[in-house]
């Protein structure tokens, strides 16, 4: 008799039934052995694909103090309205020590709107090869096979990190706030390239005509690829004002997506994202799991630090050694 795929994979199919039912304690267990990177939770991530492509991402970015939390915790009770479960994953890489920031935005965002069917969880950056972006793209697996309808995902829009997990998003908010200098031009190209929804948050202070002006410009010429033109919303999160607003926009990309196509070919963005990220956290574990390798990259490391060989001949070098053929001189 064959072996069912759930004795040969080595998941616990109690656990991987309670995951599926959306208990909150297994589905929070799981995603801590995902963020710590235990191996076993790749067995669970396997099994559990097959239950997933169903939940809806929306990354929300923008700056530190943007209002970020603010307009999460204003916007939860609208996916929530019709009784859908909803799932929050706050990715606040500028706090990983102490956990203070972190914690703090936790708890405020429970204290507030949120309810027992909203499920949050706060990450940062944690030994796992493939980084903070490859380890959200995982809890979000996670999640989507727990049956949340609708994940929030809040991240610090600074660093390229942050960029890839907006690349986990089927629809992208950016924040901006008035009199943050020259904003728009000086926004990462990548972020600006990427939002769907643009909220001007803090639309109470001055110089939300300027942003707004300087915002309408740089939109002008850039209709998305797939032929969403962005939008650009106000809001003043911390009194929910525009709050409706700002989820009807959200709302009107995801419908326009699903009418034109093109969320298939942003799912497969995802994907291809995901894919990227888990080749390149599996090159790395293939590498340190073999001492021969770990020997030579540490001798590789000592004659870059001596200057006796530079830093890209050094990876080409190491790749080979792991049987990795990487053309000379073309990363
Ligand atoms: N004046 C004003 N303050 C806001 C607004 N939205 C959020 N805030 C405040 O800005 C601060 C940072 O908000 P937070 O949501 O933590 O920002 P995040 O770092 O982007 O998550 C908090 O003190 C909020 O109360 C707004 O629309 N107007
Ligand atoms: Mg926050």
């Amino acid at each position: 008799m064959p072996d069912s795929p759930k004795i040969e994979t080595g998941a616990d199919p109690a656990m991987i039934k309670a995951v599926l039912s959306g208990d909150f304690r297994t589905v929070a267990r799981l995603i801590s052995w995902v963020e710590d990177g235990v191996p076993d939770a790749d067995h669970y991530l396997r099994e559990l694909f097959h239950h997933t492509g169903r939940s809806f991402i929306v990354g929300i970015t923008g700056a530190a103090g943007s209002g970020k939390s603010t307009l999460v915790d204003c916007l939860a009770p609208y996916y929530r309205a019709d009784g859908s479960k909803l799932g929050i994953v706050a990715v606040d890489p500028t706090s990983p020590y102490t956990g203070g920031a972190v914690l703090g935005d936790r708890i405020r965002m429970q204290s507030r709107s949120l309810d027992a069917g909203t499920f949050v969880r706060s990450m940062a950056t944690r030994g796992h090869l493939g980084g903070l972006a490859g380890a959200t793209s995982e809890v979000l697996l996670v999640l989507d096979a727990a049956g949340f309808d609708t994940v929030l995902v809040e991240t610090v829009g600074v660093g390229q990190d942050e960029v890839d997990i907006v690349r986990t998003a089927h629809v992208t908010v950016v924040l901006l706030v008035p009199g943050m200098g020259d904003d728009v031009q000086a926004m990462k190209a990548g972020i600006m390239e990427i939002g769907d929804v643009f909220v001007i948050n803090k639309a109470d202070h001055p110089g939300v005509e300027r942003i707004e002006a300087d915002l309408n410009s740089h939109l002008h010429f850039s209709r998305r690829k797939d032929g969403w033109q962005p939008r650009v919303v106000k809001t003043v999160a911390s009194e929910s004002r525009g709050i409706e607003e700002c989820f009807q926009q959200i709302k009107a990309c995801r419908e326009f997506l699903r009418t034109s196509g093109a969320y298939l070919t942003r799912a497969a963005a995802i994907e291809r994202e995901r894919l990227l990220e888990m080749a390149r956290s599996r090159v790395l574990k293939a590498i340190l799991a073999d001492e021969k390798h770990v020997d030579k990259l540490d001798e590789l490391a000592r004659r870059v630090a001596a200057r006796e060989i530079d830093p890209y001949s050094a990876a080409e070098d190491l790749l080979q050694e792991a049987g990795i053929h990487v053309p000379r001189g073309q990363e």
